[in-house]
């Protein structure tokens, strides 16, 4: 890590793409994120030819097909090396192709749609008892949000066991950890479900987000003319034992950022239509989670 950022201590500039990176590159680095199951341990070099040199490929293919010059190649070069200096690995590999490897993974899971993980999951936060509401702040700003459901086997069975793991930014698109406003854990948790595998959680609604643009990845995202942004979003793993994690994000709709998400992780099968609940400006959306057995 290039940064002298302590990266267990929260970012003291929000917009500061060099300490946001930082700690999301030192969490990939450990392999805390990794939460689709261990990694294969050995790599096989058959594998590392095909899909190593199928890449490679790709990038050859571009060169030739587009004619790049020596000087868009030393620009590529520096491009590449401030993504390493600001850490923004995590971020401009989860933005720009994780959405790919979530479609192979996804073909062969049964349950409940998903979609990325992102960067910005944090183990280690607070467990909560449903109904729960989210670490926030005496003045915390946005729409009071409930959200509500069950997590159910795929043969309908209540899951008693089921916890949901929530986490999404402020009502100002800051992510609590990666960013300066927000206090630790703001707007994180894991909630309990009951016996009956229900949950419901009391939170505020987020807001859309926009990759750093200060970084390497924004800059380049702009120069190309394409949205930096992200619908507003609430990130969620729904785990219970014996069955497959499930790792999705859920929208809203109306969001001006659907179908144009800078990630590519929006799917028409996660998008919530909050209702008031009469309850001054408080909004309720329902969402039941189906979860797979492991095998
Ligand atoms: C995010 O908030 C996010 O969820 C992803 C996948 C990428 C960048 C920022
Ligand atoms: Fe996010």
């Amino acid at each position: 890590m290039t940064s002298t950022q302590d990266p267990s201590v929260s970012p003291t500039s929000p917009s500061d793409a060099v300490t946001a990176g930082a700690h999301a590159t030192e969490i990939a680095r450990s392999g805390a994120s990794n939460l689709r199951g261990p990694a294969a341990g050995g790599v096989d070099p058959q594998r590392v030819a095909t899909v190593v040199g199928a890449a490679l490929e790709g990038l050859r293919s571009a060169i030739r097909e587009q004619q790049v010059t020596y000087e868009e190649f030393d620009a590529f070069k520096q491009w590449l090396i401030a993504v390493s200096d600001t850490g923004e690995w995590p971020l401009f590999l989860d933005v720009y192709l994780e959405f790919e490897v979530e479609k192979v993974a996804a073909a062969t899971q049964q349950g409940s749609v998903g979609t990325i993980l992102g960067p910005f999951w944090l183990d280690g936060q607070v467990h909560l008892d449903s109904p729960a509401t989210l670490p926030m702040r005496d003045d915390e700003p946005g729409t009071p949000m409930i959200l509500a459901g069950q997590v159910t086997a795929t043969d309908g069975t209540p899951l008693a066991g089921a916890t949901v793991d929530i986490w999404h930014t402020d009502a100002d698109g800051w992510y609590s950890g990666f960013a300066a406003a927000p206090p630790a854990g703001n707007l994180r948790g894991v909630v309990r479900c009951d016996d009956q595998g229900r949950f419901e959680i009391h939170t505020r609604k987020p807001a859309p987000y926009t990759i750093p643009l200060d970084g390497p990845t924004g800059q380049m995202t702009q120069a190309a003319g394409w949205s930096p942004w992200r619908p507003a979003h609430l990130h969620l793993l729904v785990a219970a034992p014996g069955h497959r994690t499930l790792t999705s994000q859920l929208f809203f709709t109306g969001d001006p950022y659907l179908g144009n998400d800078v990630a590519s992780a929006d799917k028409p099968e996660l998008t919530l239509d909050p209702q008031p609940t009469g309850n001054g400006d408080e909004v309720r959306a329902d969402r039941d989670f189906v979860l797979e057995r492991e095998t």
